[in-house]
């Protein structure tokens, strides 16, 4: 943690003296991008910084209960920012928009991506990205971490890590719940997020189950979401999350895979994995990337070609099944 220290320090020592602080994250939110946002633009305007927040697809229905999700922009307006920060996210790109001019810190625990400055915090034992938010809202003035702000970056903690599932650091992830649940009631936290889901994730539930494919003797598996599911389920982008995680549940399957179409003919593969795999080298292969057991990229073409690019990829490190 020594290192980690010395840099949040030393990031926080650079922000002080900044005026004005923009705050990004990724197209397609999930809860550590949408907490981590939130709980850093709440913490900026009430330690007096002129601040927005950005998220291209806005906040997603299941998150839209944290304080503060009406706030946050979906058109970019960074430019005018003393510098942007962006967060769990890999690359610029990610967030959908062209890479602005101002200065930009990356604040993440994934292990592939790009670097802008000497005060980049990425951490790859994180166990989300929310706990360097933490680590920075700590360092920076521990007193203004109120209930709203612990809300949104506890909905980050629990979801990243699977509800408490998988955590790079079991340790660091009990630790930041710990601190994180004596400023706020976590109580409902849970149910908002996981228990209030669209009668449409189940109806693309279904046909993502129906499509299941086994490889390599039954411990890869793979599905996919189509284009036109989206209109003919009455599904949008959102209600596709959780979706890899049914497939990765099953008892044998050490990889699932979920071919996802937002875009007619570009592919967003989801794929998680149990730990023998290190699936952000599989995805950066394809020109995405991720952690060891959650990882994603895009292939162009048909699904055919999306499934065949990707096997061909995989099958060098089929053998660690
Ligand atoms: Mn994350």
């Amino acid at each position: 943690m020594d290192s980690v220290d010395s840099k949040v320090e030393k990031l926080v020592k650079h922000f002080e003296g900044v005026k004005r602080i923009g705050v990004i994250s990724h197209v397609h939110p999930d809860g550590d991008a949408v907490g981590s946002v939130i709980g850093f633009y709440l913490f900026l305007k009430k330690i007096g910084k002129e601040t927005k927040a950005i998220l291209k697809d806005g906040v997603p229905y299941q998150y839209s209960f944290l304080d503060g999700s009406e706030e946050i922009g979906t058109q970019f307006d960074c430019t005018n920012m003393d510098l942007c920060v962006l967060l769990d996210a890999s690359e610029f790109s990610r967030t959908g928009f062209p890479k602005p001019e101002v200065p930009l810190i990356r604040v993440d625990h994934h292990k592939t991506g790009e670097f802008y400055s000497d005060y980049d915090l990425v951490v790859t034992h994180a166990p989300a990205t929310v706990s360097l938010v933490l680590e920075i809202l700590r360092k920076w003035n521990v007193d203004l971490i109120d209930e709203k702000i612990a809300r949104a970056l506890y909905t980050g903690l629990l979801t990243d890590t699977v509800s408490f599932l998988h955590a790079n650091s079991f340790t660091w992830a009990f630790k930041d719940a710990l601190f994180l649940s004596s400023i706020t009631d976590i109580e409902d936290i849970g149910s908002l997020v996981y228990e209030r889901k669209r009668k449409a994730f189940y109806y693309l539930l279904v046909r993502a189950i129906e499509r299941l494919t086994f490889k390599f003797g039954g411990k890869l598996a793979y599905t996919f979401i189509k284009n036109e599911d989206f209109p003919e389920t009455g599904a949008t982008a959102e209600d596709t999350d959780g979706i890899v995680r049914h497939v990765i549940s099953i008892d044998g399957v050490e990889v699932g895979v979920n071919f996802i179409e937002y875009e007619k003919g570009i592919w967003k593969l989801s794929a998680r994995g149990k730990g023998k795999v290190d699936l952000s080298l599989v995805c950066s292969e394809l020109g995405g990337g991720g952690h060891k057991n959650a990882a994603g990229c895009s292939i162009k073409g048909s699904l055919d070609d999306a499934i065949n690019n990707f096997l061909k990829v995989f099958e060098k490190w089929a053998g660690y099944l």
